[in-house]
């Protein structure tokens, strides 16, 4: 029996006076299934705002029958609790960067590897192709169901309280924050730096109290999540590409008729393409804005951050803990690397 029609008999068996639990019965009839998805982003993200036509067209073409909450801004935790969470089933869908969720399933976050790709076009040929395809089935064996299509996060650039960004030098002692990933600690110690692993959602106050002086983020997310509010510089680094996997609860997912899980499917696909689009144009046009709000801008060459990474030997520990299959499909996108 599912929880809305138990929900139901409860409501009936403990109801004494049936005029007033009515319009709780009604409602709580009304959806077969409703399903979490939580995320650790602001509600003004392109992530969000697609993601609340998507639930509104499931709703529409189940005719009801599954009601998908949203949940933004890691109000149910943060993404290291979140992801206990969809594992155990405490909640049924989480998008969550590969990078975070390599610390489950390590090959996801080959895709965040420094200066790997030069562009969207690579992105999205390797991610919709043979990496994204390996990577997700490496998701599949750790138990979790994951969309085809992978939401975008985008290219991350490091923003700072003290001082721009002009070379890896500037980073030899930095205190940055970074996601709580071994490839984003790894990459910044390469670099030198003092990197400290925070959750996205203590980051603003991370900043604002001064415990780390910088951090790194795509334009569309230090725009909405107002990370500028509490940084003065901004350097354009474009170190790596991040994005989201779109994760499903096995027994939950599983648990959907057929009919269903492909509405559901179709339209959570259908909301990352059109999220790519969103957030590109947003990191396009991003840069007058924040300037306008206070972002001090400059544009590093990225090759001497390149060299530095590969003199210390970042590309070949990698390489040897992804192992030759998975460096291979990276490198087939990209070039070569190590
Ligand atoms: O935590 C971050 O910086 C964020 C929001 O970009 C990720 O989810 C990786």
């Amino acid at each position: 029996m599912n929880v809305s029609r138990r929900r139901l008999l409860a409501a009936g068996s403990t109801c004494l006076a049936g005029a007033v639990a009515a319009p709780f019965v009604a409602r709580a009839a009304d959806a077969q299934w409703t399903y979490k998805y939580a995320n650790n982003l602001p509600e003004t993200h392109p992530m969000n705002v697609r993601a609340r036509e998507m639930a509104a067209a499931i709703k529409r073409e189940t005719g009801g029958r599954f009601d998908l909450q949203i949940f933004p801004s890691s109000q149910l935790g943060s993404d290291t609790d979140t992801l206990s969470q969809v594992r155990s089933g405490g909640v049924e869908f989480f998008t969550l960067s590969g990078l975070i969720l390599s610390t489950l399933v390590l090959p996801a976050s080959i895709n965040g590897m420094g200066f790997a790709f030069p562009n969207y076009d690579a992105v999205w040929k390797a991610m919709d192709g043979d990496l994204g395809a390996y990577v997700r089935a490496q998701i599949e064996k750790a138990n979790l169901d994951v969309m085809e299509k992978i939401w975008d996060n985008g290219f991350r650039q490091t923003t700072t309280s003290t001082k721009p960004i002009v070379s890896p030098d500037d980073l030899r002692g930095f205190k940055i924050r970074v996601p709580p990933s071994p490839l984003w600690t790894s990459m910044f110690e390469a670099f030198g730096a003092s990197p400290t692993s925070i959750n996205f959602n203590e980051v603003y106050s991370a900043l604002q109290t001064k415990i780390v002086d910088g951090q790194e983020n795509p334009l569309a997310i230090i725009s909405t999540a107002k990370l500028y509010e509490v940084q003065k510089y901004c350097s354009l680094t474009n170190h790596m590409w991040d994005g989201f996997w779109f994760l499903a609860n096995r027994r939950a997912w599983q648990a959907l008729p057929d009919d269903v899980r492909a509405i559901v499917a179709k339209y959570v696909n259908a909301a990352a393409v059109k999220e790519r689009e969103d957030v590109a144009k947003l990191n396009a046009s991003l840069q007058q804005d924040l300037t306008a709000k206070g972002l001090v801008f400059n544009q590093p060459d990225p090759a001497p951050f390149r060299d530095k990474l590969r003199s210390a030997g970042f590309y070949t520990q990698w390489k040897a803990k992804y192992g030759e299959e998975a460096w291979s499909i990276l490198e087939k996108s990209v070039g070569k690397l190590a």
